[in-house]
């Protein structure tokens, strides 16, 4: 080739090297991909131009030293944010040289946050500090932590003032979370399924582990850390014991080391039969020499693959799985063999309460807390106690369940479920904030007034040092991670009420949309109204007034209060809504199952007497005759109408809500929850067309006036079936 063969060479070249440098640069001032909701809350979108202007003063550099990986993380993370946020990342520094500097980090790790002498020595290994103060003669926003995790959960805190356009100047905020162990449960299969999944398949990609660390798992990490999740059961409750063999541990040691950085620990549900499945013994009795030392050797070998490694989650005896009734042995016996093996190890025993027997004849709502009270005060030190919200099974609405405030000598951990198993899957808007709020400030008189479910879980109400609350996750492989954008909102208030109970489920809902999807007040105000309203009426349009287990068989999709289909009475809705011809309810009172005596002496007084009884809980308590008399002055009947019909209404006033809100936001995320609420929307009137129907036929009674009737015969919706349901699938 020529000279000047080659000269057009180079300038074709060049000029094509330009043409891909230019469209690299456009592809990366376009989003990364569209809004698909990856970004959770962790949405760092440019705030408007005012905004940036005032925070800016603030973000002047960066001094966060990077010397351990948690630090790194919060640095990483506080450069990130900025970066999306403000436009552009501080210059990272190591010396404050102007005004409006951030520093970050604990008092031994930085000479600075040292000269702040500020007092750490409350904040524990989680809590942190942040405030406004002058540090060699500049103001400057100082993110102080005892230990590191504090500066990353500061660090995160700082964002989220940020995101929700708060003030930054003048801070001085202390925060110490209330609740030590912070745990999210997954219901995970080794398969690839999610036990009550809605949200796609499991995020633990087991085939490619230890190998492969999928990024999404680093994603995850930092969406926990953001609200103080500080925990992860990896694996369903209904366990496979092969989570234990070493291929397995290898895979689990290798998402422990991603999560560490996050101040986030590993634990897995374990199979009570282990022993037995690959161990090679002829027994799991507890108090087998043998099952002792097998126990002992795989939680060793565990902890030399995860030395951080959190502990055990037992599902024992109930629901067929394995346990120490086995062995004539009680649940104590079971929790505390595992309790002593992870004790040199500091680890705990998540020991589940949900326990009800087929071959019991009592009320399914009083077994787990005859099990279990009787054996306050048995447990060995390391173990909690982990207790359904509700003495049945994450319904719409229960009342707490009546072991908090029963075992004062064991700590209670709370397990919610953020999966909407009873609550419309995926697809429904029900934001779970006021189902946990309720729970957690029921008030259950078990050491006189204000004795509430959180300070039981907390440990406050009888001094426990150990404290715990479980989440049982609602996270899969969707992009979106959790089904539909609202459900993230359940993760996110699952997290922040760990972390303080007390928090509003409102104002955790207004940050939540506030950094899901803008801070325009007329978007802001009805959409957090509208998810204040949600989980009513999903009670209103399921199970109004203390009705509860309504659902369809196996799957729960759907309503079937008729169904007989499966095998066991406590798996039929008949046997929990209990309505004949006169009336309709569970007598939980003294003329009924008893129940009710299972509260303290003020709660349970309250609930014996039908006058006295709450009328969300009516019929949990009470079976009511229709012509009842509600305070309202309608009969039960019309009220019952009246609220599935209202339930109905009020999806209908949501969809509206959206409708006018078409615009304020990203069209794609705007689309799918439209969608959605018109499935809500759909179900939610078959759900009460199919119980009017089926209560009217029991009852025998027209429709009250000014109420449509259900459009089908009750004969329709007992003949609707499903298939592949999601969440289903494995069992
Ligand atoms: C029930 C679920 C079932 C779980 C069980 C549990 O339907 O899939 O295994 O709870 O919590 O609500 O163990």
């Amino acid at each position: 080739m020529n000279r000047d063969g080659r000269a057009a060479l180079w300038l074709f070249f060049r000029t094509l090297a330009v043409a891909v440098l230019m469209l690299g640069a456009l592809l990366h001032m376009a989003p990364a991909h569209a809004e698909d909701g990856y970004e959770l809350w962790l949405r760092y979108h440019a705030l408007p131009a005012g905004e940036i202007q005032r925070d800016q003063n603030h973000a002047s550099q960066l001094i966060a030293n990077d010397a351990t990986p948690t630090r790194a993380a919060a640095r990483a993370e506080l450069l990130r944010g900025l970066n999306g946020l403000l436009g552009a990342a501080p210059p990272v520094s190591d010396a404050v040289t102007r005004d409006g500097a951030i520093v970050a980090g604990t008092p031994a790790s930085s000479s600075l946050i040292a000269q702040l002498h500020l007092d750490t020595s409350k904040l524990g290994k989680d809590g942190y500090v942040i405030r406004s103060v002058t540090l060699n003669g500049h103001p400057v926003t100082a993110i102080v932590g005892n230990d590191d995790l504090g500066v990353l959960y500061g660090s995160f805190h700082f964002l989220r003032l940020l995101q929700t356009e708060q003030s930054i100047d003048h801070l001085d905020i202390t925060e110490v979370p209330r609740i030590e162990l912070r745990v999210l449960d997954h219901w995970d299969n080794l398969n690839g399924s999610v036990e009550r999944g809605y949200a796609g398949a499991s995020i633990w990609d087991w085939w490619k582990l230890p190998d492969w660390t999928s990024p999404r798992y680093t994603d995850y990490a930092r969406a926990n850390a953001s609200i103080g999740i500080n925990g992860v059961v990896l694996n369903n409750v209904n366990a496979d014991a092969l989570i234990l063999t070493p291929a397995y541990l290898k895979k689990v040691a290798a998402l422990a080391d991603v999560f560490r950085p996050y101040g986030i620990r590993v634990y897995l549900s374990v199979r009570f039969s282990a022993p037995i499945e690959i161990g090679g013994l002829k027994t799991a009795d507890p108090l087998d020499p043998a099952v002792k030392t097998w126990w002992r050797e795989k939680t060793d070998e565990i902890y030399k693959l995860v030395p951080d490694f959190g502990g055990f989650l037992v599902k024992a005896n109930s629901e067929g799985q394995p346990g120490p009734q086995d062995y004539k042995r009680t649940h104590a016996d079971g929790a505390n063999l595992f309790a002593d093996v992870l004790a040199p190890h500091g680890g705990v025993v998540m020991w589940r309460a949900f326990v009800y027997s087929q071959n019991s004849a009592d009320d399914r709502a009083k077994q787990a807390y005859s099990e279990f009270k009787p054996l306050d005060g048995r447990f060995h030190a390391n173990v909690l106690l982990q207790v359904k919200n509700g003495p049945i099974d994450f319904q719409p609405r229960e009342p707490f369940s009546p072991l908090f405030g029963a075992m004062p000598k064991t700590p209670l951990m709370m397990e919610f479920q953020i999966t909407k198993e009873y609550l419309g899957f995926a697809t429904h808007l029900v934001y779970l904030g006021p189902l946990y709020e309720e729970v957690l400030s029921s008030d259950t008189m078990a050491k006189g007034k204000g004795s509430t479910v959180a300070k039981v879980i907390d440990g406050t109400l009888d001094g426990h040092a150990l404290s715990g609350i479980a989440g049982v996750a609602n996270v899969g492989t969707d992009r979106d991670w959790c089904g539909s954008d609202f459900n993230q909102a359940n993760w996110y208030v699952f997290g922040r009420l760990a972390w303080n109970p007390t928090l509003s489920a409102r104002a955790i809902a207004e940050e939540w949309v506030r950094m899901t999807f803008s801070n325009d007040i007329a978007f802001v105000k009805p959409v957090v109204d509208m998810m204040m309203g949600s989980r009513e009426a999903a009670v209103d349009y399921m199970t109004p007034l203390g009705l509860a287990h309504l659902m369809g068989p196996g799957h729960h999709y759907g309503p079937a209060p008729w169904d007989k289909s499966l095998a066991r009475a406590d798996w039929q809705p008949p046997y929990y809504h209990r309505a004949d011809h006169l009336g309709v309810g569970f007598d939980r009172t003294r003329t009924g199952s008893d129940a009710a005596d299972q509260y303290a002496p003020p709660i349970a007084a309250q609930f014996n007497d039908v006058k006295q009884t709450p009328e969300t809980v009516l019929l949990w308590f009470h079976h009511v005759p229709w012509e009842y008399r509600m305070r309202s002055g309608n009969t039960l009947w019309y009220e019952l109408v009246a609220h599935y019909t209202q339930g109905v209404d009020d999806v209908k006033k949501m969809r509206e809500t959206w409708r006018h809100l078409d615009g304020h936001i990203d069209a794609d995320r705007y689309r799918k929850a439209a969608t959605f609420l018109a499935i809500q929307e759909r179900e939610a009137q078959w759900w009460r067309d199919a119980c009017i129907a089926y209560f009217q036929q029991v009852s025998g009674l027209p429709l009250p006036p000014g109420f449509a009737p259900p459009p089908h015969p009750l004969s329709y919706y007992e003949s609707l079936s499903f298939h592949y349901v999601p969440g289903h699938s494995s069992w």
